[in-house]
């Protein structure tokens, strides 16, 4: 780039600042809308704050809420959203069936008969195969009254614990990492750490383009103050890297060496703060067994700079420079997102962020803290909160702990022993099940897992055998191919409910608009399916989303994720509040674990920091050793293939695919490659380049780029003509059970 790192970081700036100026008009006709509606954007998990303008029953505009932590800004994807993806050509509007079995064409049937048709199914599969062959397949687009009450009726009303979503693919090695190094998940961070650190570690994140308002702020600290450090820690040279003090390329795959490198550093250089660990932490490795501080620091002692250098191919001296910036800065936080967690080791990678913040003391100040950035605008809230994953229970409580399963019974007025004591399948189990026709009929809510999960070859027959029922907005989503039954979904504003995003902050989308044509709330299609099925209707006795929330805030009130003085009246006020929030007068909570700001932490504590969610109160420094990725490069597939996104489209582009002016920013997917490598490989731009991996193989047009090392090529996936996901392998975190999407073994050579 010919641009200074200076310049290029006020461009980024102002151009995310620019498009939160300029939209408010987009689609208003003159005289401008009649109302303006609050809500929170419909893409990322930064989980900005949306006003909708309204007139004639229509959403004519949307701009940024200056009351929420955006500021009144939007990137270019929340500032498009209205109109051209709520009114896109191809909405689906109507029920529809496969009447003919899956060759057969979808058929638009009255609401009657969709439900009829699924719940029949259903029925049959449950009396002929019992609970556990069917399924529900969820969201972190989810609203979270969805969430719950599917994972309600699921796990308490027809006693099956299959009960999965997307958030497997994204967020839970993040979830493991939590859990395992503070003892419950989510962060103690928020995003006003962002305006106090002094240090950036950014590891595996593109956080430019996957949380630009996020990237903003962090780029405005900086600014604001020129001793900030900011290190990124990528195998690409993304954006992100750019406005980077230190850019860390390195080989995909190899990060647990690299962190346990920086531990070595730190003691090495007496950077650590032994007052803090002897205080706050515990030392643990293998599968939980405890270990000495000392243990551990003869463990790192190995991964010298010259050992790191020669697995990861980062210089001896930059990681000994990484190291003391992390160290000394006054306040440091870390922030990763997908580049760590789908990887087969990514819970580990987890821990090892977490204990460079624990051995050094950089965690539970204003602007340090490690706080993991969540993908979707409610895989937090509306998922990992609720616990609607396969082995999960409401707020932070596990399936397969007896006291957590009479707990969640007793609350749901069910008989002890209702809730299955064996957890449900995993995702890629799920689809593995379903291939293997253990699993006959599945509920897919908000997600289109026919492009997006992992070794598509292998799982793109599982949705051929079962019975699939599917809620959606639009006829281009490939699980669309599938589905024996589609329910014509609300979209977003047509609705309400809330979004809770990385920041432990709880939001409400309020209704703007009714819903288009016959589609309806996903709520009430979830009620009258689970009435068709035969669940017992006083265990789902609500009206509404309202209903739903009233019943999830009064069940938080009993643990660590205390949420009771969020109430729907607070949420229409205000533009979200961060929880831990017991009472209705409790403003919500920036530092989490601390005494003073953390209403769970006592008040008379004698500690400053109680990781109340540990049994032990403290958290847990962890034992890792370097282990490589699933498929790394060799002789018969040389190079590393790695996927991901790109700031204008949103995973399958069944939303910003409709907006003219993202499209045309990325109308196709593409494959990146390194000068060095394109001219080995004899590759100009644009070439057709063929990607072969183990499983399959398929032609990207050639992007030759710096931002790839040499080595490493990178594909985005939204493209629906080229289904990335057959190339790749199904490989997944043993803990946490998320797949590797981040690497493996292609050939890559000029199509003939
Ligand atoms: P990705 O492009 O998946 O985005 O947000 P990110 O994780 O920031 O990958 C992040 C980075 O990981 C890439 O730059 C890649 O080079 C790097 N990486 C690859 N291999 C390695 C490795 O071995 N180690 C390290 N340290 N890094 C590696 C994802 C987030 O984005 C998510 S989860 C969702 S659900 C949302 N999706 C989304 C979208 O689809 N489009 C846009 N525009 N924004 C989005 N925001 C959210
Ligand atoms: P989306 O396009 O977000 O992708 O994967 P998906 O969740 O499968 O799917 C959302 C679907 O819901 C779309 O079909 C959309 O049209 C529909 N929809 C939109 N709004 C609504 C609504 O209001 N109601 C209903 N009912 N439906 C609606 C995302 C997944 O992809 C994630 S989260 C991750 S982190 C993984 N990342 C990843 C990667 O990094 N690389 C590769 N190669 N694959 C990946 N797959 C995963
Ligand atoms: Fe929406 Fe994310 Fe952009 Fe904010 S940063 S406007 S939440 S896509």
């Amino acid at each position: 780039m010919a641009v200074s790192r200076r310049e290029f970081l006020r461009g980024s700036a102002a151009a995310v600042a620019l498009s939160a100026l300029g939209v408010p008009a987009l689609g208003a006709d003159a005289g401008g809308p009649e109302k303006w509606v609050k809500g929170v954007c419909r893409y990322c998990g930064t989980g900005c704050g949306v006003l909708v303008g309204v007139k004639g029953g229509k959403a004519v505009a949307v701009k940024g809420d200056p009351n929420n932590h955006n500021e009144g800004k939007l990137c270019q994807k929340g500032a498009l959203l209205v109109p051209a993806v709520i009114y896109a050509k191809d909405r689906i509007t109507d029920p529809m069936i496969r009447k003919g079995g899956k060759k057969s064409q979808l058929e638009k049937v009255s609401w009657d008969e969709a439900l009829d048709f699924a719940t029949k199914r259903f029925k049959a599969v449950i009396a002929e195969s019992g609970p556990q062959a069917v399924a529900y397949y969820g969201s972190g687009q989810a609203l979270t009254e969805e969430s719950y009450l599917a994972n309600k009726i699921w796990k308490a009303g027809l006693r099956s614990n299959n009960v999965d979503g997307n958030p497997r693919l994204c967020m839970a090695s993040a979830v493991a990492g939590y859990l395992t190094s503070f003892g419950k998940d989510e962060p103690m961070g928020t995003y006003n750490d962002i305006d106090s650190a002094s240090c950036f570690f950014i590891i595996g994140s593109n956080t430019s383009e996957a949380h630009p308002i996020l990237f903003d702020r962090i780029a405005r600290r900086k600014e604001s103050a020129p001793d900030v450090k900011i290190i990124v820690v990528d195998p690409r040279r993304t954006n992100t890297a750019r406005i980077a003090d230190m850019h860390v390329p390195f080989k995909p795959g190899t990060d647990l060496a690299l962190l346990n490198g920086m531990a070595h550093v730190i003691f090495r250089d007496e950077l650590d703060n032994p007052s803090f660990m002897g205080r706050y932490t515990i030392v643990k490795k293998g599968a939980g067994e405890e270990a000495t501080l000392e243990e551990y620091k003869r463990f790192v002692s190995e991964y010298t700079p010259e050992k790191v250098r020669e697995i990861t191919g980062v210089p001896a001296e930059d990681v000994v420079k990484m190291a003391r910036m992390f160290a000394e800065s006054p306040a440091t936080i870390s922030l990763w997102c997908m580049g760590i967690n789908q990887r087969s080791k990514g819970v580990w990678a987890n821990n090892l962020i977490h204990n460079l913040h624990l051995i050094t003391g950089q965690i539970g100040r204003p602007g340090a803290t490690p706080l993991s950035l969540t993908g979707q605008p409610n895989a937090c809230g509306g998922v990992r909160d609720t616990g609607s994953l396969a082995h999960l229970l409401p707020a932070g409580r596990m399936v397969e702990n007896e006291k957590h399963r009479n707990e969640m019974e007793d609350f749901w007025k069910v008989p002890r022993g209702t809730i299955q004591p064996k957890m449900g399948f995993h995702t890629v189990a799920l689809f593995e099940n379903m291939a293997a026709g253990k699993v006959q009929a599945v509920f897919i809510h908000c997600t289109n897992p026919a492009q997006t999960l992992p070794h598509l070859n292998k799982y793109t027959p599982a949705l051929e055998k079962a019975f699939v029922a599917q809620t959606e907005c639009f006829m281009d989503a490939e699980t669309l191919k599938y589905a024996d039954v589609v329910f014509p979904a609300a979209f977003w504003c047509e609705t309400e409910g809330v979004y809770g995003c990385t920041e432990r902050r709880y939001a409400l989308t309020e209704q703007a608009i009714p819903p288009l044509g016959n589609s309806r709330p996903v709520i009430q299609v979830l009620l009258d399916f689970a009435r068709g099925v035969g669940v017992d209707p006083a265990l789902i006795p609500y009206k509404n989303a309202a209903d739903i929330w009233e019943e999830w805030r009064t069940l938080s009130k009993q643990g660590p994720y205390n949420f009771y003085g969020i109430t729907r009246e607070r949420l229409k006020k205000e533009s979200g509040i961060k929880w831990p929030c017991p009472d209705e007068t409790h403003p919500g909570t920036n530092l989490r674990y601390v005494r003073g700001d953390d209403p769970l932490v006592p008040k008379d504590h004698p500690n400053r920091i109680f990781f109340y969610g540990s049994p032990t109160g403290k958290a847990t420094i962890w034992l890792r050793p370097h282990q490589p990725p699933f498929e790394p490069a060799d002789a018969d597939y040389p190079f590393v293939l790695t996927t991901g996104r790109v700031i204008d489209q949103w995973h399958t582009a069944t939303m910003t695919g409709k907006v003219p002016e993202l499209h045309r920013a990325y109308p196709a997917a593409f494959v990146e490659i390194n000068p060095e490598d394109a001219k080995k490989l004899n590759i100009k731009n644009g070439d057709q380049v063929i990607l072969e991996t183990r499983r399959d193989k398929m032609a990207f047009p050639a992007r030759i780029t710096d931002t790839c090392m040499p080595g490493l090529v990178f594909c985005p996936f939204f493209d629906k003509n080229k289904l990335v996901n057959r190339l790749f392998h199904d490989a997944v975190d043993a803990a946490s059970k998320e797949p590797e999407y981040k690497i493996c073994a292609t050939k890559v050579y000029k199509q003939a």
